[in-house]
């Protein structure tokens, strides 16, 4: 299937996900939102596919939501049309894991959409921000809870309040991304990463990503609970069963994602 806003390349068992409006600096309009959450909703219930990653240009990841398309909305439009909920939400809700790999801008909802991914690697020209408060409103996808939850009040108050930016060797400091590399190689080191957590049982890192998300959606016990729960749940899988023989065994796992 081709699409008008994405470029969509299947590398094995890595699906990367380009966004593709270089015109507008990859600005996430609704025809690049309903693209996304398609292709999101085929990665899921494709058994092959292990890992996504979700990338952008040189210039901008996405420079945020399309400031065009929504100057003129009203409160009722966004709230029946549910605007985030319905479409932006799909990375969100994806149970694969999802890798960001941003270089250029991620400004408003392109940061936003970043910090749904599981984790952001930034090329070393990355630019991270919440500048919404400099056309008058404030983070709507999500902003406010997942930037203050990463780098903490301190920083997320002056970024959202002053609209200020980030350069990549501050958000790696700060806790927004997990690696900065050079923009050359942004996707290849991604892909290196994502073909990295492809050779893993699927069952196994799809568990580990609900355990790490538990840690911000409850208490330190109940989420320390489930995290048990769900270790325990894991001997009941073929592939604890490999992995731990292949251990032993001093040989490569051999895993059947079951
Ligand atoms: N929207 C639309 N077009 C954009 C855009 C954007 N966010 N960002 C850039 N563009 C377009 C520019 O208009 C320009 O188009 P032409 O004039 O060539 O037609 C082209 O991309 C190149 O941009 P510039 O000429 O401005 O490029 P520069 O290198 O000079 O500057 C920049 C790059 C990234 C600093 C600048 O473009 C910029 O400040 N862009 C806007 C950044 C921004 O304010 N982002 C936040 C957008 S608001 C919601 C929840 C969430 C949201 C919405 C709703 N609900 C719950 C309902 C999210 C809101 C946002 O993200």
């Amino acid at each position: 299937m081709t699409y008008s806003s994405l470029i969509v390349e299947r590398l094995k068992n890595v699906v990367l996900i380009t966004l593709n409006r270089p015109d507008a600096l990859n600005a996430l309009n609704n025809q690049m939102m309903d693209e996304l959450s398609i292709v999101l909703n085929d990665c899921e219930t494709d058994d092959d596919v292990r890992v996504i990653i979700l990338t952008g240009g040189e210039k901008a990841f996405a420079a945020g939501a399309d400031i065009k398309e929504i100057a003129d909305k009203e409160y009722l439009e966004f709230y029946k049309d549910d605007f985030i909920e319905k479409k932006w939400e799909a990375v969100n809700r994806c149970r694969k894991p999802v890798i960001a790999a941003v270089g250029g801008y991620a400004l408003g909802g392109g940061c936003e959409l970043a910090m749904m991914c599981d984790f952001i690697i930034a090329a070393d020209n990355a630019k991270f921000g919440q500048p919404e408060i400099n056309i008058g409103v404030i983070p709507g996808a999500g902003g406010t809870q997942r930037l203050t939850r990463l780098i903490g009040k301190s920083k997320a108050m002056d970024m959202i309040l002053t609209g200020r930016m980030m350069d990549a060797e501050e958000a790696e400091r700060s806790g927004l991304v997990s690696r900065v590399v050079p923009i050359e190689t942004l996707k290849d080191e991604a892909i290196k990463v994502a073909e990295k957590i492809a050779t893993m049982s699927l069952p196994t890192t799809m568990l580990a990503k609900e355990c790490v998300n538990e840690a911000y959606e409850s208490a330190l016990d109940a989420g320390v609970r489930f995290e048990r729960r769900i270790f325990q749940s894991l001997f009941g899988t073929q592939d604890q069963k490999e992995g731990m023989s292949a251990f032993i065994e001093k040989r490569s796992a051999d895993f059947k994602h079951k």
